[in-house]
């Protein structure tokens, strides 16, 4: 493996995620560039389905190391509402709308799921990253984006607003498939310079 180090462009609108995953990809030697507007999104109830999708249409308008990471929030008093419709119901309901709709259900079990689809040719990797935690009674923290105010991962008596980006990525969905993913794309790239 050469010593140069190679690129990620980041499809993705959200600039916390790019904040995020930053740190992850310099401890696996890698850099990351945010890319807005260029993630294409279609329906599917499955994150992956969605991530590679996403990346596969990325990586041939670019040309470029793609990666694509999608992302939702499964409550389980609510039959895993809202997964992959998260963006859609963050924009609609918001937290209050979210925290309403669990008035007086004690059940407050959650988990966020996440998938990250990365191309560098010729590897294409997709991995996916689970927290399980609980919905908090009412926001908390000011913090990272979306459902984080409301978000209790579990072994943390804080929400993930409340946390810095480091420990958040102790915890997060995204960290996790990230990780996985990049980890993988090092083997990868390994194991294609020895083929050469
Ligand atoms: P993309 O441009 O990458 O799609 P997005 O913000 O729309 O950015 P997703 O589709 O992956 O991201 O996520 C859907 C929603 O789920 C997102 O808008 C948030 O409301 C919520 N969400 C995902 N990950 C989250 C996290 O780590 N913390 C809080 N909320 C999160």
């Amino acid at each position: 493996m050469s010593n140069k180090v190679v690129t990620i462009y980041f499809l993705t609108g959200n600039k916390h995620k790019v904040i995020e995953v930053e740190p992850i990809a310099s401890k696996y030697g890698f850099k990351i560039k945010g890319y807005p507007g260029y993630k294409v999104e279609i329906q599917s109830m499955d994150l992956a389905e969605i991530s590679e999708k996403a990346a596969l249409l990325g990586y041939l308008y670019l040309g470029k190391p793609v990666m694509v990471e999608d992302a939702g929030l499964f409550i389980e008093a609510l039959n895993g509402f809202p997964g992959p419709y998260s963006s859609y119901v963050y924009k609609v309901l918001g937290i209050n709308g979210i925290l309403k709709l669990l008035g007086g259900v004690s059940d407050r079990r959650a988990y966020f799921l996440s998938a990250t689809t990365i191309i560098y040719k010729p590897c294409i990797i997709t991995e996916r990253g689970r927290v399980d935690g609980y919905i908090s009674i009412e926001p908390r923290g000011d913090k990272g984006f979306g459902f984080d105010p409301i978000f209790i991962p579990e072994g943390s008596d804080m929400t993930f607003a409340e946390m810095s980006i480091d420990e958040k990525n102790k915890y997060s969905h995204r960290a996790r498939s990230v990780s996985k993913a990049l980890e993988k794309l090092g083997r990868c790239i390994e194991y294609m310079g020895s083929e050469t």
